[in-house]
């Protein structure tokens, strides 16, 4: 022990020796040095910054300490997870709603004023237009919100309002409304683009349905909150205003002209709750033909991507992808437009804005701009994914680029730290970048996706980090650490699950029909009861509760000859369906090592052929329900 501190703390003076000298720090690995130690976080210590990666269809989410880059966790969302039971055990199993799979692109921090709070975090499954909120507190998914009616593909989703009012969501694809067979053919006539708003509850964060807009058959592609003098907007951009429906490679990039529609969510809430909606599947859908005043259209060149709004709330920031600018557009200058009533006519009743009136500037940035972050310095940042760089600008006259870096390749989203809220810290950006190519040691033809860690602090932009992601972040966000607090255990007092027990008295398997209740507690490291007696044919309900308080001691529950595992944390009930198919003993074990007598905790479920008599109520063993009694008391 003495001689591992004796040999740390030579480490620790060289490494301080190695920042002090600048020939020193040469000699010992180059300008990487000085690099590696912006991003070392000592063992045991913590980062300062939690990150949210979309995990693209991998249809989870994965957390990041930031600087050090470390992957901490993932969080399931859309995707089973059989490790942990996500999407075996009954009630994740019911949230996922039958699918198995989901396309996750835009992580969205619940915020109060404009800055993200910790509370939830939400994210959106574009292809079945899902939303998730997970709960900050537990690191879990907590609600899965759709198929929203009438929405073909939630891609510009889920962008919270300032006080998470609203999440939204926009039909990348057009499709009629309601969904009915009709031509292709009659795209133009039939088809038509949605806006949706999605209401979240306060208090718990619960997502309920708010408001549908009917919009033009564009495909509606990328969306940001107003915030400050924006407050109550929702920007939404597109592709696609030709109206294609084939060849949109090509049909798609015909106009010199897309838009950016600017929505008055409070607008939309009220006629709704005067009355002005039809219903349609269910959904309360307003049509600008008859509803004015809800949505406007602002004109972008060259088939807009992504749409941001920068920390003051006073500018819209929209790139045309095919263009080699950012186009800055003014909120007071839509505002007074609008007010003005200065149209260029409309499109199926939403009205055209002048592109002249709204712009306030348009920066050359370089080519393939996709999307901007911020920084507390009036900076704004924007990936170019032809170019591979990041463009750094002032916000402001004269309107320029003052910084550009290179990453390592093709870069679709960026993640400045806090830097789409109202007050960005300007520490950190992290490309995300499509291609990792050479970057890492190859592992065959797919190689990982590459995100790399960029420090904002100096005058220049300053690569600090690769490090590779599995398929595929597109959006992220990072929350200053100190704002999350999750708990480390569920309090058993607030376990209120209809199949919690409490004491291994309380152990029982209880029979009605073919349903066979198991009641069951999982303390190290016993699962009492730890024989169960089924007939044939019998559906069991599995109920663990796992009584532990203490961190990190989570069970597991793995049937033999199954797809049959989860988890249970401390604090937990959860229950998991298990088909007694075929007469035999079947063997079940703890699958998450717990403890010293890790390998010791399981049991066997006894299976008898059908028709033979099985009691209607069974105990364990006395003498094991006391053993559990004791170890409990002395917990
Ligand atoms: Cu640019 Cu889906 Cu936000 Cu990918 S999207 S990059
Ligand atoms: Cu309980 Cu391993």
């Amino acid at each position: 022990m003495k001689r591992w501190i004796v040999l740390s703390l030579a480490g620790v003076v060289a490494l301080g020796l190695a920042s002090q000298l600048p020939g020193c720090t040469a000699s010992r690995g180059g300008p990487g040095a000085a690099a590696a130690q912006k991003v070392y976080v000592k063992p045991g210590e913590h980062d300062t910054y939690y990150a949210f990666l979309s995990g693209g269809h991998h249809g989870n989410v994965y957390v990041y300490g930031m600087p050090s880059c470390r992957h901490i966790t993932t969080i399931p969302v859309f995707t089973p997870e059989p490790a942990v039971g996500y999407g075996v055990d009954e009630e994740s199993k019911v949230m996922l709603g039958g699918f198995s799979w989901g396309d996750a692109h835009h992580p969205g921090l619940s915020e109060t004023d404009g800055d993200y709070d910790g509370r939830w975090l939400f994210i959106n499954d574009m292809p079945n237009a899902r939303i998730a909120r997970i709960d900050l507190k537990d690191f879990k998914t907590r609600q899965i919100f759709g198929p929203i009616p009438n929405l073909s593909a939630a891609h510009a989703c889920p962008f919270p309002t300032p006080n998470t009012e609203y999440v939204f969501a926009a039909s990348r694809f057009s499709a009629p409304v309601p969904n009915r067979y009709v031509k292709v053919e009659d795209y133009a006539k039939e088809f038509r683009g949605i806006v949706a708003g999605i209401r979240v509850d306060p208090k718990d964060g619960t997502m309920s349905m708010g408001f549908e807009i009917l919009m033009p058959p564009f495909n509606w592609d990328l969306a940001d909150a107003g915030k400050g003098p924006s407050h109550g907007w929702e920007f939404f951009t597109c592709y696609n205003s030709e109206m294609g429906f084939d060849s949109l490679e090509v049909k798609a990039s015909q106009a010199e002209m897309d838009f950016v529609a600017a929505v008055d969510w409070r607008a939309a809430q009220k006629a709704v709750d005067e009355g002005k909606a039809t219903m349609i599947s269910g959904v309360p859908v307003l049509d600008p033909q008859q509803v004015k005043g809800i949505a406007y259209l602002i004109p972008v060149p060259k088939s807009p991507h992504g749409v941001d709004v920068n920390p003051s709330g006073e500018y819209i920031c929209a790139s045309g992808k095919l263009q080699a600018d950012v186009s800055v557009y003014s909120y007071a200058k839509m505002k007074a437009a609008i007010d003005g009533g200065k149209f260029d006519g409309d499109r199926m009743g939403v009205p055209v804005l002048k592109y002249e009136d709204v712009l306030e500037a348009t920066v050359p940035v370089g080519l393939g701009p996709l999307h901007t972050q911020f920084d507390d310095k009036g900076n704004a940042y924007t990936s170019l994914f032809l170019d591979s760089q990041i463009a750094k600008w002032k916000v402001g006259p004269p309107w320029q680029v003052v910084d550009k870096i290179d990453v390592y390749y093709s870069i679709g989203h960026l993640m400045a730290s806090e830097g789409d809220t109202r007050h960005p810290t300007g520490e950190y950006v992290v490309a995300l970048d499509k291609l990792s190519k050479d970057r890492y040691l190859n592992v065959g033809p797919t190689h990982p996706e590459a995100a790399q860690l960029i420090d904002l602090r100096g005058p220049k932009m300053e690569l600090l980090y690769d490090f590779p992601t599995y398929l595929e972040p597109h959006y992220a966000q990072m929350i200053k650490a100190e704002k999350l607090k999750p708990i480390t255990v569920y309090p058993m007092v607030e376990n209120h699950k209809p199949g919690a027990i409490r004491t291994a008295e309380e152990a029982r398997i209880e029979r009605k029909g073919n349903r066979v209740d198991v009641y069951g507690l999982v303390v190290r490291t016993h699962f009492t009861p730890d024989i169960v007696r089924v007939n044939e044919g019998d559906d069991v309900y599995f109920h663990w509760t796992n009584l532990e308080q203490d961190d990190d001691i989570a069970h597991g529950f793995g049937i033999l000859w199954s797809s049959c595992n989860m988890q249970v944390e401390p604090g937990e009930t959860k229950t998991m369906r298990w088909k007694a198919a075929r007469p035999g003993i079947t063997p079940f074990y703890c699958s998450n090592f717990c403890s010293a007598l890790h390998q010791e905790m399981q049991g066997y479920i006894e299976v008898s052929p059908r028709g033979m008599p099985v009691a209607a109520v069974q105990r364990p063993a006395p003498e094991k329900t006391a053993e559990v009694a004791a170890l409990l008391k002395t917990e």
